[in-house]
């Protein structure tokens, strides 16, 4: 038998960095018109800089008429107003960079928004010279004569993924909003033009990478052909089959990178639809040249039909634990890299949907999937609020609340197929409440006494509802205090830096014995110089017995208790979502 190949992984800052995610709309507004903006995060990169943070990332903040948030952009180089001008980020770079810290970027490139230029041009004539920078498909026509669509591909957004244009008499595909059309990626004048715009334009403003959206859906199946029939009852079908990871993915992305080639920057793949290990590790292998990482959504996934966020799907702690631990052996011995999350701005918190979000539990849950998160290797990602144990939004929210463009017409389309049931729109709600976007983007929550959560001033209107939770959960409530889920997070960050061949790099392996509950998760990390430590994590509220003293002494390092989040540890007993790190001594 040959030994297994032991690689190390190359250091670089990007996998060692903590990556930090803010929703400029509701981070932080400077201005009281209830929407966050640019001075905003500017006032808070020292908080930032004390949590442990080392890389910002902004999600889109370009000139935009936000049907989806920004990830509709009508022009790449130039801002949206209400957050701010050209000179205000290119301070907030500065000011990022002054810090000691790294700032990226949204890149959306698989569609812009309908008003950015190349799109008016494109549709504006058939024989427009940027006609084919989108795509464009004549109608069918059905046997009566009525006109249908090219295909029966249904959009994100629940809608069908073609919209007809009047003018042009042809429809155009677009994996999102009819407000979203898709680029053509096929043309390669096309690309020249997205390569100068969104990218150079942003890297000669050094600004140090890009998290770029849906990366993996540029090339679609050529002949577009009809998805299967899923939802006989539904005019559209989920079609990501056609349309993710198509053939010239790779081609394209080589030549992307051949741009970043040339900076020293960091790029993180958002990779949907795409749970096939095969297809995943081809995008990430260093050798490919492909992308520096990607976001798998298996975890975030957990609990809905794919395709179909919103049929949800009962889980069991064990998938949790397949799912998050699954990207850390396959990257073992391979110039592979990963990432660490379980939020963003498309999910709702973590707390909530994979711990518990009772008050009695709350924090200290909280602190379990932190203890996780910070001790698994790979780029790890927080998300705005996570730091302080944000839950999502509560249950009796009604349907007005809901801002997001997926939840809206989520909401429209339950309203019409049920003729307004309101037993029909309550089961909705039950579902949005778990799995709606909107549960992340409700505004930050600063402090407990003022009425908007001192995100906006008192007498503002947030342009969405701040959450009442914000009364006990709230960053002025839990800076310095050392039992808050903020400080825990503080110390873990501390703790993975100290011990970055552990916690950043280290290997992984699962300690599953036959007798332990599914309900638990212990794992081990092994640093390249042999140094290790155990995690144990309490995923339920149940208390149980586990053997860890024998199982610690079976490893054989001498640990000790390097941090536990509860502060009376009886070591063969877990209590409730109890959460512990031993290291063994140097
Ligand atoms: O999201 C891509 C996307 O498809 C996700 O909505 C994904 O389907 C889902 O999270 C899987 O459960 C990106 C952005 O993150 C999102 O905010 C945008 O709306 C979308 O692209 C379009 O740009
Ligand atoms: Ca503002």
């Amino acid at each position: 038998m040959t030994e297994p190949l032991h690689q190390q992984h190359d250091r670089k800052w990007w996998k060692e960095a903590v990556v930090y995610q803010i929703y400029p709309a509701s981070f932080q507004d400077s201005n009281g018109d209830g929407i966050g903006d640019i001075p905003g995060i500017l006032s808070k990169l020292d908080y930032l800089s004390d949590l442990g943070v080392d890389v910002i990332w902004v999600c889109p903040h370009y000139k935009s008429p936000q049907v989806d948030m920004g990830y509709d952009i009508q022009d790449y180089e130039d801002i949206h107003d209400k957050y701010g001008t050209l000179e205000q980020t290119e301070e907030l770079i500065k000011a990022v960079h002054d810090r000691g810290m790294r700032i990226i970027f949204d890149l959306v490139i698989n569609h812009t928004s309908n008003l950015h230029s190349w799109f008016q041009e494109s549709r504006s004539s058939r024989t427009n010279a940027k006609r084919s920078w989108y795509i464009w498909r004549p109608a069918k026509y059905d046997k009566e004569g009525r006109r249908c669509r090219p295909n029966n591909w249904r959009s994100n957004f629940s809608k069908p993924a073609w919209t007809w244009d009047e003018q042009s008499q042809e429809c155009y595909l677009h994996l999102y909003a009819p407000e979203q059309p898709d680029l053509n990626w096929e043309n390669s004048e096309c690309r020249q033009a997205i390569y100068k715009s969104a990218i150079k334009f942003w890297l000669n403003k050094e600004i140090d990478g890009f998290r770029i959206d849906t990366v993996n859906l540029y090339s679609k199946h050529p002949d577009l052909p009809d998805a299967p029939i899923v939802y006989p009852e539904l005019e559209s079908q989920p079609a990501y089959m056609y349309y993710a990871n198509g053939p010239r993915m790779k081609d394209y992305l080589s030549e992307m990178s051949g741009i970043f080639a040339k900076y020293d920057v960091m790029t993180v793949g958002e990779l949907p639809y795409t749970p096939d290990q095969e297809h995943v590790m081809a995008y990430i292998y260093a050798r490919n040249k492909q992308l520096n990482m990607v976001f798998n959504f298996d975890t975030v996934d957990l609990g809905q039909t794919p395709g179909n966020r919103f049929l949800p799907r009962s889980f069991t702690k064990q998938d949790f634990k397949r799912t998050l631990f699954r990207w850390q052996s396959v990257i073992e011995n391979t110039d592979a890299w990963t990432t660490v999350f379980l939020e963003n701005h498309d999910q709702g918190r973590s707390v909530s949907r994979f711990a518990s979000d009772l008050p009695e539990y709350r924090v200290r849950a909280a602190k379990m999937l932190a203890t996780m998160l910070t001790t698994l290797t790979g780029t790890l990602f927080i998300y705005q609020g996570q730091e302080i144990g944000m839950i999502n939004v509560p249950r009796s929210w009604p349907a007005k609340e809901y801002k997001c463009v997926k939840s809206v017409s989520h909401l429209a389309e339950i309203r019409q197929s049920s003729n307004g049931d309101p037993k029909a729109l309550s089961e909705a709600l039950d579902v949005l409440q778990l799995m709606a976007r909107d549960n992340a983007r409700v505004p930050m929550q600063w402090e407990g006494e003022s009425a908007n959560a001192g995100f906006c001033p008192d007498d503002a209107k947030p342009w969405m509802s701040v959450l009442e939770s914000h009364r006990e959960i709230n960053v002025k409530n839990q800076i310095g205090k050392q039992s808050s889920v903020l400080e825990f997070w503080k110390k873990m960050l501390k703790l993975r830096k100290e011990h970055k061949d552990i916690f950043v790099y280290g290997r992984f392996r699962e300690i599953a014995t036959a007798a332990l509950d599914e309900e638990i998760a212990i794992f081990m990390k092994q640093g390249d110089d042999g140094r290790k430590a155990v995690i144990i994590a309490n995923l339920s509220k149940h208390e149980m017995e586990v053997r860890i003293s024998s199982l610690l002494a079976k490893e054989g390092s001498n640990f000790g208790l390097a941090v536990a989040n509860m502060d009376n540890v009886a070591i063969d007993r877990l209590q409730a979502f109890e959460a512990r790190v031993y290291l063994s001594a140097s």
